[in-house]
């Protein structure tokens, strides 16, 4: 059960809100000074940082960017009068790993997992009328008992350091907004919808959560504000005449409104954008309202010059841009949930999203992108600490759903990325987590994981858990790259025949393919790194997805270049990037736009 709601943030009749965004005070606690020296009560030192963002990439010393430990943020809040006879929260986007919230010097609670929201109801702990110190103690150490997984050693000059077992950097920080919220006592918390297309109407069930007894109405507004439906109690049906669907890249959203009343009129108000629409997977196809879809896009990250991880509102813009020009249709959130602000994005422009919990790195690697290629393997889930790490698993997962299940875009939940699947103490903890995941979704959404390299058939023992099947796969990259192409070609076909074999009558989709390419490398005839390489790549990766009729979708890796951990395997980040990291298109881009605007949405249907 959730301590706190997961609504989005709003403001209406019942509720007000106000931004803590903006400069922070900031201080590194490499020697873990401020717990004794009880910096809760105030941080030492005059440095300002933005919030949001991660806070590696503004300094200029490796030791800032490199940093693992406490580090610590400090603002005035005003908290006004008005707000009284509210509850008062401080509600975060995220704080990434874990964080503890001050209020006034006095400890108001913890949160574990850098990308989930969370509240402290600071009620109590306020003074109205006046300023009040927030702080807030953030830290980004990495251990096998959370996700993401990695683990934090020490070097023999006494700095710890961050050694995750994913490829991406460990950007850290109040990477999403801060805000301080005031909503009655009794409000609404939580509401759950699932829908029913009959020809020309649509019916909404719905399922409303509040904190008392007096009674819900819901109203169903169109895109002009017009009331269309409605209905009476914390549970029914509203019946939608002539509903306009929420269709794939052509998003119809309804507003949805759902009110507390008693004698005196509105006790509480909440709003919400919503579409109408249905997701089923049939045989081998992925259905959206009933129409098979092919998915062409994306696996991405948050990630950009100079704030990180850090939202970025005209980043997520430009994104959005680039995939319409492209003609995707859907991402993947790799590897963890996105800004709430990227899923309302993707709602409007009728985006699917397979909606990532930060379940990676378990697979006990530095490079285990690498590693899997060789058949490595890691027996990741027979560990003592696995139980710590399932309940913290299932805690994201129910974070996860309850934050995103109401958005239209998300189609279906991944639930890990490239685990350790060649052992049989995989198969109980996949077995919770997918339990888990069908249990909380309403809709009953689609779940599945990104199988890496060496989950193939008669090796795996998690496919079947899956409703898509998920690959990534990098022959022609990792495995028989370059002027061994053509057996990456023929080994990639014997693994698909392989799966064909299975006869397991589900869609597959590819989460995961590429070749690291230089943004301003050259070279005819290709070597790897090229541009040219990335393209003959595409070429023959493609031909093989044309090539079998089970396959549903193909997401790259990755939109853009990104950040990751330095290494001999990374030229200053991950390169697989069809956009440079600054959201320039490199040639491969140029390729996959002839093939995707080409490609119906229905392909191989
Ligand atoms: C996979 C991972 C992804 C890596 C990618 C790669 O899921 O995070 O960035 O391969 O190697 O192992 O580029």
């Amino acid at each position: 059960m959730l301590e706190h709601s997961m609504l989005y943030p709003v403001a209406t009749v019942s509720r007000r809100l106000s931004s803590m965004d903006g400069m922070w005070k900031f201080c590194l606690d490499g020697q873990g000074a401020g717990e004794k020296e009880n910096w809760g009560g105030g941080i030492p030192g005059k440095d300002l940082i933005p919030v949001p963002a991660s806070f590696q990439d503004f300094y200029t010393e490796k030791d800032v960017r490199e940093f693992a430990g406490d580090f610590w943020y400090e603002k005035d809040a005003f908290v006004p009068g008005e707000w009284k006879d509210k509850r008062v929260f401080l509600r975060f986007g995220a704080a990434t790993h874990r964080a503890a919230v001050y209020v006034n010097g006095k400890k108001i609670t913890e949160h574990e997992g850098g990308f989930l929201p969370f509240l402290a109801d600071i009620t109590d702990a306020v003074s109205y009328d006046s300023y009040n110190k927030i702080v807030v103690k953030v830290n980004n150490e990495l251990t096998v008992t959370n996700i993401p997984c990695g683990e934090t050693c020490v070097l023999p000059n006494g700095k710890k350091m961050n050694k995750p077992y994913f490829d991406f950097f460990n950007y850290a920080g109040l990477q999403r907004s801060v805000h301080l919220l005031a909503i009655p006592k009794e409000h609404v918390f939580d509401f759950d919808l699932d829908y029913e297309i009959s020809g020309k109407n649509a019916k909404i069930r719905y399922s409303v959560k509040t904190t008392g007894e007096h009674p819900v109405s819901v109203s169903l507004l169109d895109e002009k504000g017009v009331e269309v439906a409605s209905s009476e109690g914390k549970d029914g049906v509203i019946d939608v005449a002539d509903a306009r669907l929420w269709q794939v890249r052509n998003a119809y959203l309804y507003h949805l409104i759902i009110r507390i009343t008693d004698d005196d009129g509105i006790v509480d108000e909440y709003g919400q954008k919503i579409g109408i629409r249905t997701i089923q997977i049939k045989g081998t196809s992925i259905l959206v309202n009933g129409e098979p879809v092919y998915l062409k896009g994306f696996g991405k990250h948050e990630d950009c010059d100079v704030v990180g991880r850090g939202f970025h509102i005209g980043m997520m813009k430009r994104d959005f841009e680039l995939m319409k020009w492209i003609g995707a249709n859907s991402f993947r959130t790799a590897h963890y949930p996105y800004s709430e602000e990227i899923y309302q994005m993707a709602d409007e422009e009728g985006f699917l999203v397979i909606d990532e919990v930060a379940a990676v790195g378990m697979f006990e690697s530095l490079m285990n992108f690498m590693e899997a290629s060789t058949g490595k393997k890691t027996a990741f889930f027979e560990k003592e600490t696995t139980p710590l790490l399932l309940k913290a698993h299932k805690k994201a997962i129910e974070e996860l759903i309850a934050r995103d299940k109401n958005h239209p875009c998300v189609i279906a939940w991944s639930l890990l990325n490239e685990p350790e699947t060649t052992n049989e103490a995989a198969v109980p903890y996949f077995k919770e987590v997918f339990d888990w995941a069908h249990e909380l979704d309403v809709q009953k959404r689609p779940r599945t994981f990104a199988l890496i390299m060496n989950s193939v058939p008669g090796e795996c023992k998690c496919y079947a858990f899956s409703d898509i099947i998920a690959l990534n796969r990098y022959y022609g990259w990792y495995v028989k790259g370059g002027y061994e192409i053509s057996e990456a070609e023929m080994m990639f076909r014997k693994e698909m025949d392989a799966w064909k074999e299975l006869r397991l009558n589900k869609p597959f989709i590819f989460t995961e393919y590429g070749a690291d390419t230089l943004g301003l490398e050259h070279k005819l005839p290709s070597v790897m790194w090229s541009q040219e390489y990335q393209e003959e790549y595409l070429d023959m990766t493609n031909e093989v997805f044309d090539s079998y009729d089970f396959i549903k979708g193909e997401q790259i890796w990755n939109f853009a270049d990104f950040q990751t951990t330095e290494g001999i395997l990374r030229v200053n980040g991950n390169k697989k990037g069809i956009f440079t990291r600054q959201r320039q298109p490199k040639d491969a881009a140029y390729l996959l736009r002839k093939r995707w605007k080409k490609l119906p949405l229905d392909y191989k249907s």
